[in-house]
């Protein structure tokens, strides 16, 4: 049995060599990708926030760490996809502008993949303007914002606003989500629904699609 703890230690290393050998290893073994990410390579990258807070990492180290987290996700991106069925409904997902963290949002697009969405992926550093042709074009129910940063965060509402402004803010719910993201901020902005990781992501997405309150 490979080991669980070389993958989280390779994460936290910044080891990608290391983490996509040991994945591809677990994943020959059957091991659930979900469990993967969520037991193992998730607390890696939260340890990985931990040190970078107390000084002990700083960005090269993140970078690192984030580059095996990728390299691992990558491999298990379409197994996520597999689990799918019916198709649920359409979504359009993006890092609001000035933001490049996409780890979390790449989980929560492939865990609605999973889940049977068709999903748009407009990547990082996403202007509002960017957002309103996506939705215009792709006619999507589900917008999802995703921010990292304090500082991004208003991005949000500015993207919401340039929905509004456009016309199209009736036609799509906004489902938004991130670290430092709350329930208060998501209903503060006039966002639709919350979601606090990637599997709470599908529930919600579910639920809009549903028609149900988010
Ligand atoms: C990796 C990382 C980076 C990497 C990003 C690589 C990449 N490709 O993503 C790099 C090195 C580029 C980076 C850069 C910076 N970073 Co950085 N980074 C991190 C770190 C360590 C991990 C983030 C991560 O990937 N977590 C793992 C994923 C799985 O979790 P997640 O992103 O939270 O996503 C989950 C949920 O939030 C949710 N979710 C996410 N999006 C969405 C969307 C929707 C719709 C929903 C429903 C849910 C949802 O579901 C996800 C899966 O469960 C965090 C620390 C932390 N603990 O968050 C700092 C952190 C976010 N970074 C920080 C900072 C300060 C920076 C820099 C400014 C550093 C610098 N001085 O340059 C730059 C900013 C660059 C920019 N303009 O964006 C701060 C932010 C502080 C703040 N409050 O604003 C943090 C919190 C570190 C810290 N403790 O100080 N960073």
């Amino acid at each position: 049995m490979a080991d669980l703890k070389k993958l989280h230690d390779a994460v936290l290393n910044g080891d990608a060599k290391t983490a996509v050998a040991v994945t591809q290893a677990l994943i020959a073994e059957k091991m659930d990708p979900a469990v993967l990410i969520s037991e193992t390579m998730i607390p890696a990258m939260a340890e990985v926030g931990r040190r970078y807070e107390c000084e002990e990492y700083f960005v090269p180290e993140l970078l690192l760490s984030a580059r095996a987290m990728k390299g691992a996700l990558e491999l298990l991106r379409p197994l996520l996809a597999e689990t799918g069925t019916q198709p649920t409904g359409r979504v359009v997902i993006g890092t609001v502008k000035g933001d490049l963290h996409d780890i979390g949002k790449n989980l929560v697009s492939s865990m609605l993949e999973g889940g049977g969405f068709e999903v748009t992926d407009l990547g990082v550093d996403v202007a509002p303007e960017k957002f309103v042709a996506a939705v215009q074009q792709k006619r999507p129910h589900i917008v999802c914002l995703s921010a990292l940063l304090t500082v991004t965060m208003p991005a949000m509402k500015t993207t919401i606003e340039a929905l509004k402004q456009a016309g199209v803010r009736d036609q799509v719910k906004v489902l938004i989500g991130g670290a430092p993201v709350t329930p208060e901020y998501a209903r503060g902005i006039g966002a639709d629904g919350y979601g606090e990781n990637a599997s709470v992501a599908v529930t919600v997405a579910r639920q809009i699609c549903a028609g149900a309150p988010a």
